[in-house]
């Protein structure tokens, strides 16, 4: 594919130590047997909307709407904890870890970028359930014994807390291997709410 079109995202990238635990997981559910296609600790993130096929010149004014949704937002934290499957567990294809805290204001902040995209004319993004951290894809679905085996060991898992205080429009490249993610763009939360302070006072 040439560089005219770009395959991109945007996700909240998570904090080494969160993405140390998430793959701290991941080892220890790998090595327990489940087969799936893992996503390697670097790559662990949180998204918020997929834009699939963007053409390149398309970037600035989605960084400048990216920017205006981010503004109206506030930082939020959250807490990766549980595990899930999508589409469900009948059919279970994707195994993630669920998070708690803020969920209500990262609806808001997906839905904010949502809106910020469609007011730009861009597609409204297609938005899967907001609010989980992809660990691994089944090949077609994962084994349902281990899986019951890995809810079992680690349905209870916690990782650290994180502060949610910007978002990242990321392009993906495909090929043999893990995805490669490279930032094209950020934008920090509340960035138009803060305070103006003036020299020498609080
Ligand atoms: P997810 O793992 O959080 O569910 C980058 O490819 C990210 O975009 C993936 O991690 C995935 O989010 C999401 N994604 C990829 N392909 C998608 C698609 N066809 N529809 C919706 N979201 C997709």
């Amino acid at each position: 594919m040439s560089d005219a079109v770009l395959r991109t995202f945007v996700a909240v990238p998570l904090p080494a130590p969160v993405r140390a635990a998430l793959g701290d997981l991941s080892a220890r559910i790998r090595t327990g047997g489940l087969r799936g296609r893992w996503v390697p600790p670097e790559n662990l993130h949180l998204t918020l909307a997929f834009l699939g096929d963007t053409e390149a010149r398309a970037v600035a004014p989605i960084r400048a709407a990216l920017t205006r949704a981010a503004a109206g937002c506030q930082a939020f934290d959250l807490t990766p904890a549980g595990l899930g499957v999508f589409p469900g567990p009948r059919r279970p294809r994707v195994l993630w870890v669920g998070l708690q805290g803020g969920l209500e204001a990262l609806g808001a902040l997906a839905e904010a970028v949502g809106s910020a995209l469609a007011a730009i004319g861009f597609p409204l993004p297609r938005r899967g359930a907001v609010g989980h951290l992809t660990l691994a894809r089944a090949k077609e679905v994962f084994d349902p014994e281990a899986l019951a085996a890995v809810f079992q060991r680690h349905g209870g898992f916690a990782g650290p807390p994180f502060h949610v205080h910007r978002i990242v429009l990321y392009r993906s490249q495909l090929g043999a291997g893990p995805a490669r993610y490279s930032p094209l763009a950020e934008a920090a939360l509340g960035a138009a709410g803060a305070p103006f302070t003036t020299g020498g006072e609080p």
